[in-house]
């Protein structure tokens, strides 16, 4: 323990979890060991730290951020609060169930400033090479500080990648597309819907960022939006305006046809195929290798690598749980790293695994898959003293959620849950969803007279 240096790479939900579980034991007196965070953006906050940039950013490297504008919390936020955070401590008033990025982005901030965390991060910071030595068992990070265009090395007993993996597109292919004369961008680069206004969209994907590009555009005046699915469509009943078609085949000129036989001309294309796990700073031999799944292989407890467990990754599932699950896995890692935690031995650890592999291959829609990642967070937290929650009554919010956006995928947002760490009961929002299209924070935490007198004026 003594002596000891964890290096955290990311300073987004996953990474700040990490820092929060040292600075929980910090705050009790405990020693804990020398931490540093490489952060390659200015901001903390990851995702939710919001970037109008595409492309590269200032200093040449890509661009993390895949959010837009008008982004509402896609699941109820009772699903995702911080049980040693509440959004009663942060807002000092019940807010709704389904808060726009930058009250979110506002919620994880209020946390971690709560701390002393900012003074182990280093931002316009990017994590360049990692090399492993057996000999010392150190990790070696070659590290590029941006703003000064100076690389340097330093040396670490941990490793911990919170990097995300919704940054690196997963782009693919379709015959003429090279020809089609309208704009085509992947889901990472898309901005806000504004551009759409008026256009005949074509969407390729049929999960979340299918689901909800395709509502936002047509929210905000896309004049139709088509949703082309290549396993299952998403299945909602979806409004006048936006319909779903089998998988798009290839396009002639602005013409999309699609396995049906059908055809249809478009002005625009988004693909929302989803992203790659990327780390372009791992070598071959510690680098996670997964398709986006509830369980990813090679990671004990969904964490630990399970051929050098001084590797940790945090946040690297597909997520039902996001921000509190982050937390359980980051507290769970450091009393590993604290030498509290003991591993066993590598056999079993891949035995354990095994298990949950078999269950997650055999999983029988996404009602289950909310059981699978709730019994998951469960085994994190008999393992750690994050503060316990009630992940049953999350399971049960998620179901309900599933069902609402099956019934309406337009009101789903309207709906209002109540906290499993307060108890209290979440307000309704001044203005229903589909007519809201002031995402700001201050707009958002208005009270209903303000707004009412705003509209009289
Ligand atoms: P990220 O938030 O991606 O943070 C990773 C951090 O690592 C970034 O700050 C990045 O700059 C940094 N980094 C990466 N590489 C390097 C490097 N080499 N060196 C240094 N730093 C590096 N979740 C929800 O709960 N609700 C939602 O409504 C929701 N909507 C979403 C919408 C979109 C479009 C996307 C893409 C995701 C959404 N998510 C949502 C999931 C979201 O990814 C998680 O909530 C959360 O941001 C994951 O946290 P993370 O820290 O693991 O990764
Ligand atoms: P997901 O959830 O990984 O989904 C990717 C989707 O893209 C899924 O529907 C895939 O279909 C589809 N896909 C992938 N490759 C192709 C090709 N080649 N052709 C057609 N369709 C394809 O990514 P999302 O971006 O939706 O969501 C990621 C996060 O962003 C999520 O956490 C949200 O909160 C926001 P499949 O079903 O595999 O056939």
């Amino acid at each position: 323990m003594k002596n000891k240096r964890v290096a955290i790479i990311g300073a987004g939900p996953s990474g700040l979890a990490q820092l929060r579980a040292f600075e929980a034991l910090e705050k009790n007196g405990v020693q804990v060991p020398e931490i540093v965070c490489f952060e390659k953006q200015e901001n903390w906050g990851g995702m939710w730290n919001y970037s109008w940039r595409t492309g590269v950013g200032r200093y040449g490297e890509p661009v993390h951020g895949s959010m837009y504008k008008y982004l509402w919390s896609n699941g109820p936020k009772e699903c995702l609060e911080f049980s040693d955070y509440s959004f009663d401590e942060h807002f000092k008033k019940p807010i709704s169930s389904y808060p726009p990025r930058p009250v979110l982005f506002d919620y994880i901030e209020g946390r971690i400033k709560k701390s002393n965390a900012k003074k182990y991060i280093r931002f316009n910071t990017t994590a360049r090479w990692v090399d492993y030595n057996n000999a010392n068992q150190k990790f070696t990070l070659v590290l590029d500080n941006l703003k000064e265009n100076r690389t340097y090395s330093e040396e670490f007993d941990y490793l911990v990648v919170a990097s995300g993996h919704f940054s690196t597109p997963n782009m693919p292919y379709f015959k003429g597309i090279e020809d089609f004369p309208g704009g085509v961008m992947h889901a990472h680069d898309f901005r806000g819907a504004d551009q759409f206004k008026n256009q005949n969209l074509l969407l390729i994907g049929s999960s979340y960022s299918a689901e909800d590009i395709g509502v936002q555009c047509y929210k905000h005046g896309a004049k139709s939006v088509t949703l082309s699915y290549r396993s299952n469509p998403i299945g909602v009943e979806w409004p006048d305006g936006i319909k779903e078609v089998p998988l798009l085949t290839h396009f002639e000129g602005d013409i999309a046809h699609f396995a049906d036989g059908t055809s249809e001309k478009f002005d625009a294309v988004v693909m929302c195929t989803g992203y790659q796990h990327k780390f372009p700073f791992l070598p071959d031999e510690l680098r996670l290798k997964t398709k986006n799944n509830l369980y990813p292989d090679q990671v004990y407890k969904g964490i630990f690598f399970n051929e050098l467990p001084q590797l940790i990754y945090l946040g690297m599932q597909d997520q039902y749980y996001t921000f509190n699950m982050f937390d359980a896995q980051a507290w769970v890692a450091r009393d590993f790293m604290m030498e509290e935690l003991v591993l066993p031995e590598k056999d079993q650890r891949r035995k354990d695994m095994d298990d949950w592999l078999k269950r997650l291959n055999n999983l029988d829609g996404c009602y289950d898959a909310v059981d699978f990642q709730s019994d998951y967070i469960k085994d994190l937290l008999s393992l750690s003293d994050y503060p316990d929650f009630n992940v049953d009554k999350v399971a049960e919010m998620f179901k309900e959620w599933l069902g609402d956006k099956e019934e309406n995928i337009l009101t789903y947002r309207d709906k209002t849950f109540t906290s499993v760490v307060t108890g209290t009961k979440a307000e309704e929002h001044h203005t229903e969803w589909m007519e809201e299209l002031d995402d700001s924070k201050e707009r958002y935490l208005a009270f209903q007279d303000e707004v009412e007198i705003e509209l009289e004026k």
